[in-house]
């Protein structure tokens, strides 16, 4: 073939896939998005755009005011300092702070003028649910994923009362605090009727499956979730491993759902900047094997925060298929980070992955996550169909399309119903 035959060629494929990756409706399988029914949890807006964690922790960079200052501000002020600092005063480079721009954009408001006040009118018009429809479309996110936690003093009352669920949000049951602070969490389920003592005894162990089992229940929950930090560790003789080992993993075999594990978060490594002062460290990978080979029965849905575990947890999920990999979390997903664990994923994994969530804390930014990714994907999966066809296989269509609607949901909901 002739090098301008080939390029025609690649232009087409690249269009092809340009077309289905940036047409095919995501399953976003880890937020912190709420069903619109839980009111204000469900954060929107400019001013919430602006004081996500994310970008408060890059705007601490250049302010030099005390921490407690800030945070005793009113957060219409929060976001006017931080819009000063990273798009006012310097250009707005980093990945967090384009995300803001590319979602402005996409919402059809022109943010050249630098007029805080004028995006905040527009936002200021906006009715809720209207405004979460027109994110879903523009992200085309078809059903979002929220993180939903009984420790919440906020959340639980509105689980407690009941609602009229809104379909396009699924539960996702979160136990950290179970897990990680058994002591306390012992005193607060006591509180709510659980015969429970900081002892982790047979009859303790079967009052927080009773627990688990009644949130499960109520919030019909796609799978439980924890947060580990670098240093845990399984097996090992302590609380978090016992009651992994005796009340999570036999939970979610009985009610047949996965268990998610996010690994090498170091939690409060500034506590002065809150949830932005949380870093991350190695994970070891090693009891991430011993659950997989111990629990073939139970199935482990996983992401990484460091870019140094991704390539062994690609490896892993070779040896175990009863492991997931999901996910550019947070540091990892910066257009350089997540673009090499995408390629690296579909090389060494092949498509029974799920490439991407969008972890949203604020419904607009579903928008920018969403159509960065897409385009890093695109990029990615038409290189790996150049190669194809290299090698004389010309992938159709309709053949695309299936691979697509697989890394966008398709493999996470099969690997979710076997079992
Ligand atoms: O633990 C998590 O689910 C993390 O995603 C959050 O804790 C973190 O604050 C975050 O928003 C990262 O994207
Ligand atoms: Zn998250």
């Amino acid at each position: 073939m002739t090098a301008a035959a080939s390029d025609s060629k690649r232009a087409t494929l690249a269009r092809r896939v340009e077309k289905i990756v940036a047409n095919t409706p995501v399953f976003d399988i880890h937020t912190h998005l709420y069903d619109p029914a839980f009111e204000r949890l469900l954060l929107w807006g400019i001013d919430e755009l602006l004081v996500y964690h994310y970008l408060v922790a890059e705007a601490f960079r250049h302010l030099d005011h005390p921490y407690e200052q800030f945070w005793a501000l009113p957060r219409t002020r929060q976001a006017e300092l931080i819009w000063n600092a990273l798009f006012v005063e310097h250009s707005p480079l980093s990945e967090a702070c384009r995300g803001v721009l590319t979602t402005l954009n996409l919402l059809g408001l022109d943010a050249r003028k630098r007029d805080l006040t004028a995006l905040r009118r527009w936002f200021a018009k906006q009715n809720v649910e209207k405004h979460l429809t027109r994110c879903l479309d523009l992200a085309k996110v078809g059903r979002v994923c929220m993180t939903n936690s009984p420790f919440d003093d906020l959340e639980r009352p509105v689980w407690e009362k009941g609602f009229r669920r809104d379909d396009r949000f699924v539960a996702a049951l979160r136990v950290d605090p179970l897990l990680l602070a058994w002591n306390d969490t012992a005193q607060r389920l006591g509180g709510w009727g659980y015969q429970v003592g900081a002892l982790l005894t047979v009859p303790v162990l079967s009052e927080a499956r009773r627990f688990l089992a009644d949130w499960t229940k109520r919030m019909q929950a796609k799978y439980l979730m924890v947060s580990l930090p670098p240093d845990f560790r399984f097996p090992e003789i302590n609380d978090c491993a016992r009651l992994i080992e005796k009340a999570v993993l036999p939970h979610c075999r009985e009610f047949g759902l996965p268990f998610a594990l996010m690994l090498g978060v170091k939690r409060a490594v500034n506590p002065a900047l809150g949830l932005a002062g949380d870093g991350v460290g190695l994970a070891d990978l090693q009891s991430l094997q011993n659950l997989c080979a111990a629990f073939p029965e139970n199935r482990f849905l996983v992401t990484a925060l460091p870019r140094e575990n991704q390539h062994e947890l690609c490896v892993l999920a070779r040896k175990f298929r009863n492991l997931h990999v999901f996910g550019c979390w947070w540091f990892t997903n910066v257009p350089q980070v997540a673009e090499e664990m995408t390629r690296m994923r579909l090389e060494l994994i092949g498509l029974s992955v799920t490439p991407q969530h969008s972890d949203a804390r604020v419904l607009d930014q579903l928008v920018y996550k969403w159509n960065h990714f897409r385009e890093i994907l695109a990029r990615v999966l038409i290189d790996q169909y150049a190669g194809l066809s290299r090698a004389g296989w010309e992938p159709t269509t309709a053949e695309i399309q299936r691979d697509v609607n697989d890394l966008f949901g398709g493999a996470f909901e099969r690997f979710c119903q076997v079992g």
